[in-house]
Parts: structure tokens; sequence; C-alpha cells
């Protein structure tokens, strides 16, 4: 049997940063929803995340994305963060937005592109100097269209040179976190499609380069739960943003779309000793909330990765192993599914009770009346959105 106090105590410390780009407006290449109360500057979005620490304390830090949270004082904003109870996280680069970045970014046929697009990597690590930010998250759009565009091999070589002047760049406390994306805007060919092509980078890089897995990015079907168990043996997963999807790249609701697989996820974590943090991953949410309310969508993501480690943390991993080498199938699936069938709402209640919170997050936040604050106070300016 697992340990509850343990349980508790390891709920107690989990962290999970939210990304700033969740609290503004966000929409599909169809429509955008604008919603009333939304952010207008990077610090209405630090408060909105403040916000949902104070309601889950679990969620001190907030990952910035650049230039949509370009600020001209960073140490400045850093202390706006502290003043509101939490931090800057990962700083976030765009390189895929421009339009010199139509045929790449720092794997563009033109060097002058790539010289731009590396160059924002190492502004992002002089912005990670002033927040006192440890991640520098890079997610590239490039890719191809179509067959014989550009050539697949020169574009890693390109990718490698840029990743190690970044790299260079990194102090002793930074590192890099390389994400990957199966397709999405490439069609073709993507240049960082998966977490082999992530990992290979990395390992090439050196200690301070580490894998991000969004888990969005994969084909269907793909057993995520292994590239994290694979990750972790090497050493080399650094981060996760989550989020769900159905089809593609859906960025719903961590936990909304299969809850099982994200339980099987925290599994590995907890398997690994990982989910402290202490052990250095981050626990990223990455999501976008289109039709829904954003802050309450972002807290139920946070309470669904509770629900998943909760789960996970119940494992009883005597009992596992040993039904494991014994070679008993139907017991050990039954003890994983044990866990993964408990109800361990209440057990999360009394875990937020016993650290002076709200047993029930959502409705705490829709009595504080917070909504209605922001949604009085922040008219007029414009909003912020993703890609605004
Ligand atoms: C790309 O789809 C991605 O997952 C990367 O993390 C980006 O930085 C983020 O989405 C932007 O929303
Ligand atoms: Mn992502």
């Amino acid at each position: 049997m697992a340990d509850l106090n343990a349980v508790k105590q390891a709920l107690r410390a989990q962290q999970i940063e939210t990304p700033s780009w969740a609290f503004g407006n966000s929409g599909t290449r169809f429509k955008v929803f604008a919603q009333a109360g939304v952010p207008r500057t990077p610090e209405e979005k630090i408060a909105d995340a403040a916000t949902v620490h104070r309601f889950t304390g679990v969620a001190p830090s907030v990952a910035l994305h650049i230039p949509w949270d370009r600020v001209a004082d960073y140490a400045k904003l850093s202390a706006f963060a502290a003043e509101h109870g939490i931090r800057l996280g990962a700083i976030n680069t765009n390189v895929f937005q421009d339009d010199d970045y139509k045929l790449g970014s720092v794997t563009n046929p033109d060097p002058a592109v790539r010289r731009k697009a590396t160059d924002h990597l190492l502004e992002a690590v002089d912005i990670m100097d002033q927040t006192g930010s440890r991640d520098l998250k890079l997610w590239f759009s490039d890719g191809l269209n179509y067959p014989g565009q550009d050539d697949l091999r020169t574009r890693q070589d390109r990718l490698a040179a840029a990743l190690r002047e970044a790299y260079d760049r990194l102090g002793d406390d930074q590192r890099i976190l390389l994400e990957y994306k199966l397709f999405e805007p490439a069609f073709y060919a993507t240049d960082v499609p998966d977490w082999g092509t992530s990992y290979a980078h990395c390992v090439e890089l050196g200690p301070k380069a580490t894998v991000c897995i969004d888990t969005g990015h994969h084909a269907p079907g793909t057993n995520i739960e292994f590239i994290v168990s694979f990750l972790l043996r090497q050493g080399k997963l650094g981060a996760f943003d989550f989020n769900s999807r159905f089809y593609a790249d859906d960025d719903l609701m961590a936990g909304a779309a299969d809850p099982f697989q994200l339980f099987r996820i925290m599994y590995e974590i907890v398997r690994a000793d990982a989910l402290s943090p202490s052990y250095g991953i981050n626990f990223m949410l990455d999501q976008c909330h289109n039709i829904e309310a954003k802050i309450p969508a972002i807290i139920r993501s946070v309470m669904n990765i509770q629900e998943a480690t909760a789960k996970a943390l119940l494992v009883d991993r005597d009992a596992l192993f040993a039904a494991q080498a014994a070679g008993d199938v139907l017991e050990a699936n039954s003890v994983l599914m044990d866990a993964y069938n408990t109800d361990v709402r209440p057990l999360l209640r009394d875990v937020r009770v016993d650290a002076g919170l709200d047993p029930d997050p959502i409705a705490a936040y829709k009595r504080s009346g917070y909504q209605e604050r922001i949604v009085a106070d922040r008219v007029g300016g414009e909003q912020a959105g993703w890609g605004a």
C-alpha cells in the first residue's frame, strides 16, 4: 500500500507552470472569439496566473512568450510577479510569426534569416538573465510543405549550428528545452518532428539541453508514457507542455481528452521519483481556451493533473513489481487499474484544506468576484491574444 502521508506530501509539493498566452484570446484559423476581461498586458496575465496559484496552491510560476510578453524592464516584471506571489518561469521563443520565416527560421536557406532567428534565441537568454528564469523553451515551426522544397540533411546542420550558439550562451544554471512536433504548420516534413530528433540534438549539445514533451504533438495512438520513461532513464526529460488532443494539436485542457493517458504518464514520473521540483522537470501547461472561460479552465487543468498524479502516487508499487516479476499479467494490470479507478477527489480536498486552501478551487474562484472585477476593470486598450 502507498503511504498516504507521503502521497499527501508529494501532492502538496507538486508544481505546475501556467502559460501566459493561455490567459489571452485564442482561436482557430477560422475565428477568435474574444472574451470580456482578458488581459491587455503581461502584468495582467501575471495577475491572472497568480490568481490560479492563489486558488490551487500548486501553480507558482508563469511561462512567458517573447515577443508576446515583451516589456522594457524584465527585472521589474519579475518583481511584479513576486509581489503577486509567483515567479516568472520558462522563456518561450517565437521564430514563427515574422514574414521572414516563411521558409523557416534557424533552418531557412537564407543565412540572414537564420542570423535573425538565432539572435532572437540569444535575446531570450538575455531576458532569462533578467527574469531569473532557468528554462529557454525552443519550438521551431521550421519544415517543408513539398518534397524537394529544401535539403532535409542541410537543414539539420543549420538547426544544429543555431542550437549550439544558443547553448553556448547559457549560464551555468540555465538550460534549453527542445520541443518537437509532428506537423503543423509544415505539412510534409518538420525539422524537429519527434522526440528522437530532439533527443539526438540534446545529446549532441550537452547536459544543459533536455527534451520538452508537448502531449499534443504526436501521431494518434503514440505511446507517450514510453517516451517519458525512456527519456527519464536517459536523464533527458526536461519538461512537459500539457494539454489534450482529440485529433491534432488541439491545445484543450489537460486531462480532458484522455485522463487515463495522463495517469500513465504521471505513473512513469512517480516510478522514476521525478515528481519533486528538485528533480528538475518543468511541468508546464500549453493550452488555448477558445470557447471556455480561461481562468477556470486553467484551474481545471491543474486539478486534472493533480488527480492523475494522486492516482499515480497511489499505485501499490510493491504489489505491481511482485506481479510483474511473477509474470502475472492480469494481477499487474489490475493493481494499476485499482489506483486509476480510485476516486482521489476527497484526498485532494484534504490536501487543499491542510494547505489552508478552499477544497474546491473553481467554486472558490467563482465566489471570489475576480472574474467580475477583471471584466469591469479591463476595458479599453487591446486584449492580449495568441499571435497579437
Ligand atoms: C507549438 O504548437 C507550441 O506547442 C509551442 O510550445 C509554442 O511555443 C506554443 O505552442 C505556442 O502556443
Ligand atoms: Mn507546446
